[in-house]
């Protein structure tokens, strides 16, 4: 149930870079073994300040390492090589990679802010593509993929679903299945796309295609990474944030938090990724191109902030898909599991996500048998249905 995160975009804006930067994790991300999964899958972290600090004594993390008082919460990562326009339809072995993303939550869209790349991916002059085009193209492709997962044999079955009187949440949460909608965004989607419930066999194919594209803004949100913003500068990011408005472009240097991240593990400089600047603790073990290409990106990081490479999967996992982070323990006095473990696990949810539901995603045995949770600093209870606040310590009590 870890979430899913699915980088993409047209061949040679920098996916495999950032990928790359994302998972080069130098905290132990147990129960993985290390960060990457397969070629294009892997283990990013996300974030989040841990509240062992109010305890006034260290924790103990499980799953989620915690770093100078940083949590970092695990998420997956999924490269998916060269979308080009026409995907849909196969090109460049589009199926193949568009059914690689049935089963993420979010999209973070690779852009190359500088221009310097056509459709198919080859090297242009800068500023000959605007990268908002690639946003808008690759939207068309995701909603014509979800229009054909949707549209198959679509009359036959509407007909045979009216004839039953089944409701129309169900014949497509069927035809949806793998794709990961949450019944929720299902329903956001059929309110804002307004069909005429009681009888989809009536949809047009227009009709469709909105509630496609309704389903797929309620269910896979997205966020740009407008890339090699090194090569950029800030009226590049404003024209491309007004043309894709409200989907959210945030500036990225991926290769510079790449040589970063690296410089980090082999000693060479004082950086923990998402940091606004590095330090170099000795700058005479430098050899002059490794001075140099540090000085460029620390003019990079200076202009922008930061690499945003942090910066824009915490942007798609807090703010759009709009998620938590909570800490089940069994002693709400103490905060630790049954073997004193202090704040041993972070998971991530939705925030809307209700107290058994958490429960649930500890161990099914909580969730069937759950009477009510303590909060950890109030030690109200919290009933079964309610939400929990971010950063909760809670206690799970379930019926023996
Ligand atoms: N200037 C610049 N180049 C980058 C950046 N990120 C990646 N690149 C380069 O862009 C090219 C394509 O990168 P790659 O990650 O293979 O792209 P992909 O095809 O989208 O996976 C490589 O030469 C990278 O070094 C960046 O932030 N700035
Ligand atoms: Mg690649």
């Amino acid at each position: 149930m870890t979430l899913e995160i699915g980088l993409v975009g047209k061949p040679n804006v920098g996916k495999s870079t950032l990928f790359n930067a994302l998972t080069l994790l130098d905290v132990a991300m147990a129960p993985y073994p290390f960060t990457t999964l397969e070629p294009n899958r892997g283990v990013a972290a996300v974030r989040t300040p841990c509240p062992h600090a109010e305890r006034g004594g260290p924790c103990t993390p499980g799953n989620a390492a915690c770093v100078d008082g940083t949590r970092w919460v695990p998420v997956n990562l999924i490269d998916v090589p060269g979308l080009v326009p026409g995907a849909h339809e196969g090109k460049g072995l589009g199926h193949r990679f568009l059914d690689d993303l049935r089963a993420a939550d979010g999209f973070v869209q690779v852009v190359d802010l500088s221009g310097a790349t056509d459709a198919e991916g080859r090297p242009v002059a800068p500023g000959s593509e605007a990268p908002s085009r690639e946003v808008l193209w690759l939207e068309e492709e995701l909603v014509a993929w979800v229009s054909e997962i949707l549209g198959r044999d679509f009359e036959r079955q509407a007909r045979s679903v009216e004839l039953e009187g089944k409701k129309v949440e169900e014949f497509l949460a069927a035809r949806l299945t793998g794709l990961s909608v949450a019944p929720h965004a299902l329903a956001a989607a059929l309110r804002t796309s307004s069909v005429d419930r009681a009888h989809p066999s009536h949809w047009t194919p227009d009709e469709r295609r909105a509630l496609a594209r309704a389903i797929l803004t309620a269910s896979k949100p997205r966020v740009v990474a407008a890339n090699k913003c090194d090569r950029a500068g800030d009226a590049d990011r404003t024209a491309l944030s007004e043309a894709i408005a409200p989907i959210p472009a945030v500036p990225t240097a991926a290769d510079a938090e790449l040589t970063l991240r690296r410089a980090a593990r082999a000693g060479l400089v004082t950086y923990r990724p998402g940091d606004p600047e590095f330090a170099v603790p000795d700058p005479a073990r430098l050899t002059p191109p490794q001075a140099k290409a540090l000085a460029a990106l620390r003019a990079t990081m200076r202009t922008w902030g930061g690499t945003g490479v942090q910066a824009v999967l915490e942007r798609l996992v807090f703010d759009r898909l709009h998620q938590i982070v909570v800490y089940p323990v069994e002693d709400e006095t103490h905060w630790t599991d049954g073997r004193g473990r202090v704040l041993p696990d972070a998971l991530l949810v939705p925030a809307d996500t209700p107290a058994r539901s958490v429960a649930y995603r500890v161990h099914t045995d909580l969730g069937d048998h759950f009477v009510r949770a303590i909060d950890g600093r109030s030690h109200r209870a919290i009933a079964a249905d309610q939400p929990l606040a971010p950063n909760a310590v809670v206690r799970i009590v379930a019926r023996k």
